[in-house]
């Protein structure tokens, strides 16, 4: 068992982004074919759409869900639903494979108690971006949130508790695995402009998978 856990912790190149915050690379990459057939599979069921901001504005970057919940956005503001708003019924069930490995990754990054009932799927294309924000729709910040990039490479900007804090940009790829949580758990943060790009999985787009555990 000993040997078990240094085995994993050398194959494991865990970067500290803050105190409650990793980066874990390349965590998914093993998995990467499969994630994006089972997104394929999703978003046959609850399509890709471009939300709206409270404010207005519609996002760059498209979004579907799986899970008891999913996060929606519109006029009425920012929310977790049971039910998907452009069909009327509930999101498609986290798949197995999804849970095993944001539970894996929560444990290796130190939250073994992660469950998570919800999961946001993003899609940039070439110039999509999001803004510097704080995930704060969720019920319980001491439950963490899991992260997985998926496509192509993106400038992940990670900020502090301020909206005025200066964002660090730390480049992440196909497969790594961000776990957010304890005292970082409401640090800005967002994603620079997606560059353009070829992927061999995921063509001209990045895929985010965000975990959490929302009620
Ligand atoms: C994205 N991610 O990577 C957007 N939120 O496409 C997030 O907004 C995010 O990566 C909370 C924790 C980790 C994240
Ligand atoms: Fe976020």
């Amino acid at each position: 068992m000993a040997n078990y856990e240094l085995w994993r912790s050398d194959r494991q190149l865990t970067e500290p982004l803050a105190d409650g915050a990793a980066l874990l690379r390349g965590f998914a990459s093993k998995d990467a074919a499969n994630l994006l057939d089972a997104v394929r599979e999703i978003a046959a069921i609850a399509p890709f759409r471009h939300m709206t901001t409270p404010g207005g504005y519609r996002m760059s970057v498209a979004m579907t869900n799986c899970g008891e919940r999913g996060w929606v956005s519109d006029a009425n503001g920012y929310r977790y639903d049971a039910f998907d708003p452009e069909t009327g019924r509930r999101w498609p069930a986290i798949p197995e494979l999804f849970l095993t490995l944001a539970t894996g990754a929560a444990a290796e990054a130190g939250f073994p108690n992660f469950r998570p009932d919800a999961c946001l799927i993003n899609r940039y294309e070439p110039g999509a971006r999001l803004t510097l924000h704080q995930d704060r729709n969720e019920r319980d910040f001491t439950q963490p949130i899991v992260s997985v990039s998926l496509g192509l490479p993106a400038v992940f900007l990670f900020g502090g508790a301020r909206r005025k804090d200066r964002p660090r940009r730390i480049r992440i790829e196909n497969g790594d695995v961000a776990v957010w949580g304890g005292p970082a758990r409401l640090a800005f943060h967002g994603i620079a402009p997606l560059a353009a790009g070829s992927d061999s999985l995921a063509g001209e787009h990045r895929i985010n998978l965000t975990f959490r555990k929302a009620c």
